[in-house]
C-alpha cells in the first residue's frame, strides 16, 4: 500500500484532480489559439480573418494566463495546505463551492470570447487579457471574471480557515513553509484584486451594460495594472513554491534555507503591488515622478527573485553533492537530468534567469521606451509565465497526477522529450521575439509588417526572425500534444500501489532558524497596504482630477491640484521617515536570519 496524496486525502485529491484537469483543458484551448496566431502573424499559414485576430489573441491570453495558471495553482495550494498542516479541509462542500464558482465564471467569460469568432452570434469580448478601456466586451465577460475572482477569494478563505483551525491546536508552532507561502501569496492577491474589482464593478461592467456613457480610460488602465503586475507574481509564487519545496527533493537533497524562502515571500507580499505603473511608463497623464517611484520599487522587487535564484541553486547543488557530484561545476552532471519532473523544472529555472534580464530592461524607465509595445515584451512574458510558470507546472504534473489519481505516469521518456521540446521551442521563439522587438516590430497586431514597409535588421532578416518564431511555435505545439498524450494515458491507466510517498523537501536550515517576526502576517499585511497607498493614492487622485471619474464629460471629484501637491509634500515626508525605520527594521530582521 502506498502513501500517496490520494491515500492520505482521498476527498481532497478529487478536488485537486478536478482543478488540474480543468487547467489542462484551458491549456489545450490556449495552445490551439497560440499556434493559429503564430502562423498568422508570421504570415506562414493564414486561415482566420485578420479582423478576428483580437478574439484569437484574447482567447489565447485569457485561457493561458488566467484559466490554466490559476486553476492549476489553486490545486497546488490545496495540496500544499492539506499536506503541510497534515489536515483535511474544514468542509469539503465549501471547497467544491469555490471550485464551482471559478468554473461557472470561466465558462461565462469564455462564451463571449469564443462567440466573437463567429458572425452568427452577436456577442464578443475581443478585449485582450488586459481588458481595459477603450476596448469594451460583452457584460457576460466581465460578470464571468467577477465570479472567477470571487471564487479565488473564497478559496483563500478556505486555506485561512484550515490554518486558523490548525493554529488553535498548535499555538506555538511555526507555520509550515508551504502553508506560509500559500497565505502570503493570498494576502498579496486580496490586495491586488481590489484594483481589478473596482475597475470591473464600478466602471467596465456598468459601461458595457449601458448604465454609464463613458469611462476614464487612463483610470481603468491604472486600476488594471494595479492588479496586472501582482497577478504575474500570483502565477510565479506557486512556481517558486515548487522550486523551493519540491525541486530540492527531486535533486536528491534538502532546501538550503527555510528562513530565506520566508523572507522572499514576505518581500513579494510587500512589493508586488506598488509597482504596477511600470507598465505605464509611456502613458501620458501620469507624471514622471510617480513613474520613477514605480521604477524604484520594481528594482527592489528583483531582490526576492535574486534570493530565490541563490537559494534554489544552492539546494540543487546540495542535492547533487548528496548524489556524489563534485567540483565547481562538475556537480551539475550529478543531477537527475533523466527525470522529467526535475529536468522540466530546472530548464524552466534556467530560462527564467534570461527572463529576469529582459524584465530588468523593461523596468528601466528610459530603456522601456525602446521596447514598449514591441514583440520584445511578448518574448519577455513567454519566458516568464510561458516557461518559468507553465513548464514548471507541466513538469510537476508528472509527479502530481500520479499522486491525485493513484496511477503510474504513462510514459516517462515521452515526458522527458516533452519538457526538452518546450525548452527548445521557447528558446527559438522568445530569442527571436526579443530581437524583433529591438528592431521595432510591434505586438498585438495581425499585420506587423504593415503595407510596403520593411524593418531593418542588424543581423539576419525579418523573414528569418519570423521563421524562428514559427518554428518555436510548432515545437511548443508538439510539446503540448505529448503532454496531453501523457496525461490522458495516465488517466486511463490502472491503479498502482507503488507510487512515491506524498511529501516535500526538508530544509537544511529549518523554520527554527527564522526570526518569529517573519510569521507575523498582520504586520506584513499592514506594511503592504501602506506601501500601496503611498504608491497609488496620488497618481489615482491626479488621474481623476484631470480626466474625471467617469471620463471628461462628468465633473471630476472635488480634488484640486493644490491639495494633491500638499499631499505629495506630506507623503514624501512621511515616506522618508517610514523608509528609514523600515530599513532599520529589515536590517534587524536580516541579521536575525543570518545569525
Ligand atoms: Fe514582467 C511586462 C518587468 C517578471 C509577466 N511581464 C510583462 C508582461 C507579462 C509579464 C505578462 O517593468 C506583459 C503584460 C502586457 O500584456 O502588457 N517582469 C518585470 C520584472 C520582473 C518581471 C522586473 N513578468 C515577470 C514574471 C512574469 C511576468 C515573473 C510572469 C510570471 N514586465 C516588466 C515590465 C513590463 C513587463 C516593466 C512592462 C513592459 C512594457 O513596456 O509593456 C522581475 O520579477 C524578474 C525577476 C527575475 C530574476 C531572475 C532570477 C532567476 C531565477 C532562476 C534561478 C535558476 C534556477 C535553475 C532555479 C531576477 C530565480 C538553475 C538551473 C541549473 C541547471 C543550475
Ligand atoms: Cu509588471
Amino acid at each position: 500500500m502506498s502513501n500517496a496524496y490520494i491515500d492520505q486525502f482521498p476527498a481532497e485529491a478529487k478536488v485537486v484532480k478536478a482543478l488540474f484537469y480543468s487547467s489542462f483543458v484551458a491549456l489545450a484551448l490556449g495552445g490551439v489559439f497560440g499556434i493559429i496566431q503564430t502562423l498568422h502573424r508570421t504570415d506562414i499559414y493564414r486561415f482566420i480573418d485578420s479582423a478576428n485576430y483580437y478574439s484569437v489573441l484574447t482567447a489565447h491570453g485569457v485561457f493561458m494566463v488566467i484559466t490554466f495558471t490559476i486553476f492549476f495553482l489553486v490545486g497546488v495550494f490545496t495540496w500544499a495546505v492539506t499536506t503541510s498542516l497534515d489536515r483535511e479541509v474544514e468542509d469539503i462542500r465549501f471547497t467544491w463551492a469555490w471550485v464551482a464558482l471559478m468554473s461557472i465564471g470561466t465558462v461565462m467569460a469564455a462564451v463571449p470570447i469564443l462567440a466573437g469568432l463567429t458572425d452568427s452570434i452577436d456577442m464578443s469580448a475581443a478585449v485582450l487579457f488586459t481588458f481595459y478601456a477603450p476596448l469594451q466586451g460583452h457584460p457576460l465577460f466581465y460578470l464571468g471574471l467577477v465570479l472567477f475572482v470571487v471564487g479565488t477569494w473564497v478559496a483563500g478563505a478556505d486555506w485561512f480557515r484550515s490554518w486558523w483551525a490548525w493554529k488553535k491546536e498548535n499555538p506555538d508552532a511555526r507555520i509550515p513553509l508551504p502553508t506560509f507561502m500559500v497565505l502570503t501569496t493570498m494576502i498579496m492577491w486580496y490586495i491586488a484584486t481590489m484594483g481589478v474589482a473596482t475597475s470591473i464593478l464600478v466602471f467596465l461592467l456598468p459601461w458595457s451594460l449601458g448604465w454609464i456613457e463613458t469611462v476614464n480610460p487612463l483610470l481603468t488602465r491604472t486600476l488594471f495594472w494595479f492588479f496586472g503586475h501582482p497577478v504575474v507574481y500570483f502565477w510565479l509564487m506557486p512556481a517558486y513554491m515548487m522550486w523551493y519545496v519540491m525541486l530540492p527533493k527531486f535533486s536528491g537533497g534538502k532546501l538550503f534555507s527555510d528562513p530565506l524562502a520566508r523572507v522572499g515571500f514576505v518581500l513579494f507580499l510587500l512589493l508586488s503591488t506598488p509597482v504596477g505603473i511600470h507598465h505605464q511608463y509611456l502613458d501620458p497623464g501620469i507624471s514622471e515622478g510617480f513613474k520613477f517611484i514605480a521604477m524604484t520599487n520594481t528594482m527592489f522587487l528583483l531582490l526576492p527573485s535574486l534570493l530565490t535564484a541563490f537559494t534554489v541553486v544552492a539546494s540543487m547543488e546540495h542535492g547533487a553533492r548528496q548524489r556524489g557530484g563534485t567540483g565547481y561545476f562538475g556537480w551539475l552532471k550529478a543531477l537527475p537530468w533523466r527525470d522529467p519532473v526535475f529536468a522540466g523544472m530546472a530548464l524552466a529555472g534556467l530560462l527564467f534567469a534570461a527572463a529576469g534580464f529582459s524584465g530588468m530592461v523593461n523596468a528601466g524607465m528610459n530603456i522601456n521606451y525602446l521596447v514598449h509595445n514591441s514583440l520584445w515584451v511578448v518574448g519577455h512574458f513567454h519566458l516568464t509565465v510561458g516557461t518559468a510558470v507553465a513548464l514548471t507546472f507541466m513538469a510537476v504534473s508528472y509527479w502530481f497526477i500520479p499522486q491525485v489519481t493513484g496511477k503510474e505516469l504513462w510514459n516517462r521518456s515521452v515526458a522527458l522529450v516533452q519538457v526538452v521540446l518546450w525548452f527548445i521551442g521557447m528558446t527559438f521563439m522568445t530569442n527571436s521575439m526579443h530581437r524583433a522587438g529591438l528592431i521595432g516590430m510591434p505586438r498585438r497586431t495581425a499585420e506587423p509588417q504593415y503595407e510596403g514597409f520593411e524593418f531593418e535588421t542588424a543581423v539576419g532578416s525579418v523573414g528569418e526572425l519570423d521563421a524562428q518564431i514559427a518554428l518555436g511555435g510548432v515545437l511548443l505545439t508538439l510539446s503540448l500534444v505529448l503532454f496531453f498524450a501523457n496525461i490522458i494515458g495516465t488517466a486511463f491507466g490502472s491503479r498502482s500501489d507503488t507510487l512515491p510517498d506524498n511529501g516535500y523537501a526538508e530544509a537544511l536550515s529549518g523554520s527554527d532558524d527564522a526570526p518569529r517576526v517573519l510569521d507575523n502576517l498582520k504586520l506584513w499585511t499592514a506594511i503592504a497596504i501602506v506601501l500601496v497607498i503611498f504608491a497609488y493614492s496620488l497618481p489615482l487622485l491626479s488621474i481623476v482630477d484631470r480626466g474625471g471619474l467617469f471620463g471628461p464629460d462628468i465633473p471630476p471629484l472635488p480634488v484640486s491640484l493644490e491639495s494633491v501637491t500638499f499631499l505629495a509634500f506630506a507623503v514624501e515626508h512621511v515616506a522618508t521617515v517610514a523608509l528609514e525605520s523600515a530599513g532599520n527594521f529589515a536590517q534587524t530582521a536580516l541579521s536575525g536570519v543570518i545569525n
